[in-house]
């Protein structure tokens, strides 16, 4: 569980602990507000990794000797901070993997290989990454399932009265992100998963824009999948998490497979270890998953309901400031939103926009953020993103409306 400070949100303090932030870029401070692509490491994190590579260093679960152990007992301490953060059941329903694109992977090779056949059908919805549309779209056209898509409406919300419509006893699997990276909308997840239950289909959650910004809970929220990625949450890249039910996981086959994650082999056959481990073959990222631990004690002790509120109070300045811009055209107006400030601005291709912005040292995100359906929906190639974190200031959010007037008036 996460501790709650009742304390005022120093943001100051807060920015001081991130190195990266006290630069300028092309001689202006620089503003960062791509945080829904990746966000920036605390001190604390660095020096966790360069701590670990200093004095630890060795490959996990192999060796007989001192460094070896340490390395192991650093990497499954990492995994019980994870089953704190997300407050699963056991640390074994933990396992490490490059990120939420690998972890929605794993579920959608292993799981549906598995569990998919001819006429089940796999139910997304309009709003996901490709991460969570493709892994779909390939297991479904091998299984000759059927992915059948929940819409959106102008607002940039699930239209729930479909989903319930679309759900039936071939629905075997339900996956939906948590919030969305283009429009920023916070899914009803606890509804959804009730809902997928009436009919015996299991439901993935993807996490990757959620866990930053609010409290996680996948007992409360009954998920059977859960997935995060390091870089999105203050830690490194080239980790993330999948968590999964103990008992969905213990029956599903090895995604990938070689050292590690064995009990036994014999040319004739091999057995596997149980979950998580036999879900991480290979050398794992030791250092990622160490500094992943790290950024998760390091947002517990702030309190990512701090963070959460904090956060929320700023995205409604950001939404009152900016809609004074004449031309902004807002791209994602749902009722229960996180993260990002999604528009366009009328006459402007958000990449013109962007270069003009990165002149102000103001890094933003112009593109369609891997959610080519949404912009679709929204009949626009691309959108501008601001995204915010926990050392985004009012002050950062005023300085892009008047660089956006700027990049106008430049471009009129
Ligand atoms: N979105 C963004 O700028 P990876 O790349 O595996 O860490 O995360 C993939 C992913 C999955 N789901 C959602 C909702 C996401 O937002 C992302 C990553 C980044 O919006 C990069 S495209």
């Amino acid at each position: 569980m996460t501790t709650v400070h009742q304390a005022p949100y120093d943001v100051n303090a807060r920015r001081a602990q991130f190195p990266i932030l006290q630069q300028k870029i092309h001689g202006k401070p620089l503003i960062y507000l791509d945080n829904a692509a990746s966000t920036q490491k605390p001190d604390v994190v660095i020096e966790k990794i360069k701590e670990y590579y200093l004095q630890d260093n060795a490959n996990i679960h192999r060796g007989i000797h001192a460094l070896s152990e340490r390395a192991t007992s650093a990497y499954e301490e990492a995994r019980h901070i994870v089953q704190r953060f997300i407050n699963a059941k056991d640390s074994k329903e933990i396992v490490f993997t490059r990120g939420t694109t690998e972890s929605i992977n794993l579920v959608a090779s292993s799981y549906g290989r598995k569990n998919l056949s001819s006429g089940d059908e796999v139910l997304i919805s309009e709003m996901e990454h490709h991460s969570n549309i493709l892994p779909w779209q390939l297991i479904c056209e091998e299984r000759e399932a059927k992915l059948r898509v929940i819409p959106i409406d102008d607002k940039g919300e699930l239209i729930m009265e479909e989903y319930l419509k679309l759900l039936n006893e071939r629905t075997k699997i339900v996956a939906v992100t948590h919030t969305s990276n283009s429009l920023g909308t916070v899914n009803p997840v606890e509804e959804i998963i009730r809902e997928a239950k009436k009919v015996g289909a299991v439901v993935l959650i993807d996490g990757a824009q959620s866990t930053p910004h609010a409290p996680i809970d996948v007992r409360q929220m009954d998920c059977d999948f859960f997935t995060f990625s390091g870089h999105k949450i203050y830690g490194p890249t080239g980790v993330g998490v999948l968590y999964g039910k103990y008992e969905l996981l213990e029956t599903m086959t090895p995604y990938q497979s070689g050292g590690g994650m064995i009990t036994d082999v014999t040319f004739e056959k091999s057995q596997f270890q149980a979950p998580p481990e036999r879900f991480e073959a290979g050398t794992p990222n030791m250092a990622g998953v160490i500094g992943l631990g790290k950024a998760l004690e390091y947002v517990e002790e702030i309190g990512i309901e701090n963070i959460a509120k904090y956060e929320s109070d700023l995205l409604e300045f950001g939404f009152k400031e900016l809609s004074k811009i004449d031309g902004l055209n807002w791209v994602g107006e749902a009722s229960n939103r996180a993260g990002v400030l999604s528009f366009t601005l009328e006459n402007h291709h958000p990449h013109d926009i962007a270069a003009i912005l990165d002149l102000e040292g103001i890094a933003i995100r112009a593109g369609h953020h891997c959610t080519q359906p949404i912009m679709d929906h929204f009949k626009v190639p691309a959108t501008i993103r601001a995204s915010v974190g926990l050392y985004t200031t009012e002050a950062d959010i005023v300085a892009l409306a008047s660089a956006l007037e700027k990049a106008k008036s430049i471009l009129a």
